[in-house]
């Protein structure tokens, strides 16, 4: 059976793609930083596929090559890399925010997804035609918007990335895909603003967002389509999500 590896599969679009492909049967790698999520994720799984869960924090380089350069024979070939850990923060206008929290979207959503990518590339060139790097990047990465700065910034890092990888990986059968959501909903926004609930479902009420298995069923269509394609950046907004106006100063 082909297998996966999901960074970020404690919540969201990560933990709904491993739904998604235990459901095709796939063997499933999956990692986050919350190990009981991770372990209830198991429970909930390992009855249809084998399944191998890694704590892990993307940021940390060394811990991830660690992991990824030695899986156990079980879950090779590797067929699929979904590079999804990710997040928001401080929606506020960029002259109010913390740098940490500047450098908490660089180190995860640049950093750490270069570090895994560069961890499982071997992985996925020894398994050659068929084989997926899929990226999450987002629609903040193309659309300027206020309070986007650093996370706008490093989603067009993603898809810039990917579109590099593209270059390099000519002639090896990897294929490489930005994936670029609009809304949804999952936790991205209870993170987004540190646990404010109720800022989070004020923004998903009355409207219908993606959700989270939307954008599984999206992951999954990208790693089975016929190994000589490849969609370069796939961008998915919900019906009654659009582009607005350009903003005017007057006095
Ligand atoms: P969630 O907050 O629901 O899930 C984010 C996942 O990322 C969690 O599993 C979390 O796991 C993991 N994660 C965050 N930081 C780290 C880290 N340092 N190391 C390892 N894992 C980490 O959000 P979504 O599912 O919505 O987001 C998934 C991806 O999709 C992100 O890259 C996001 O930017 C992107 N996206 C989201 C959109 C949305 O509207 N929801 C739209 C477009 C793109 P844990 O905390 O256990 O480590
Ligand atoms: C998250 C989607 O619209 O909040 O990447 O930027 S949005």
């Amino acid at each position: 059976m082909p297998s996966v590896l999901i960074t970020g599969a404690t919540s969201g679009f990560g933990k709904a793609a491993a739904q998604r492909f235990a459901k095709a049967g796939w063997s499933l790698i999956l990692t986050g930083r919350r190990e009981e999520r991770l372990k209830a994720l198991k429970d909930e799984l390992s009855d249809q596929v084998d399944v191998l869960t890694i704590a892990l924090d993307v940021r940390d380089s060394e811990a991830v090559t660690q992991a990824i350069s030695n899986l156990p024979e079980k879950f090779l070939p590797l067929t699929c890399l979904i590079n999804n850990a990710g997040l928001a923060l401080a929606p506020e206008p960029a002259q109010k925010v913390a740098l940490q929290d500047w450098h908490t979207m660089i180190d995860t959503n640049i950093t750490g997804l270069v570090n895994v990518t560069h961890a499982a590339m071997p992985l996925l060139l020894k398994t050659g035609e068929g084989a997926s790097i899929l990226n999450l990047g987002s629609v903040a990465g193309q659309w300027p918007y206020p309070g986007g700065h650093v996370y706008g910034a490093s989603k067009a890092f993603v898809q810039q990335f990917s579109y590099n990888l593209r270059c390099d990986l000519l002639g090896t059968g990897v294929r490489v895909t930005d994936l670029a959501p609009g809304m949804a909903e999952t936790e991205f926004t209870l993170v987004r603003t540190k646990g404010n609930q109720e800022a989070s479902d004020a923004l998903y009420r009355g409207t219908s967002p993606l959700q989270a298995e939307d954008i599984a069923e999206q992951l999954f269509y990208l790693a089975t389509l016929p190994a000589h394609i490849n969609i370069n950046r796939l961008e998915i907004m919900p019906v009654r999500q659009a582009w607005s106006a350009f903003a005017i100063d007057r006095d």
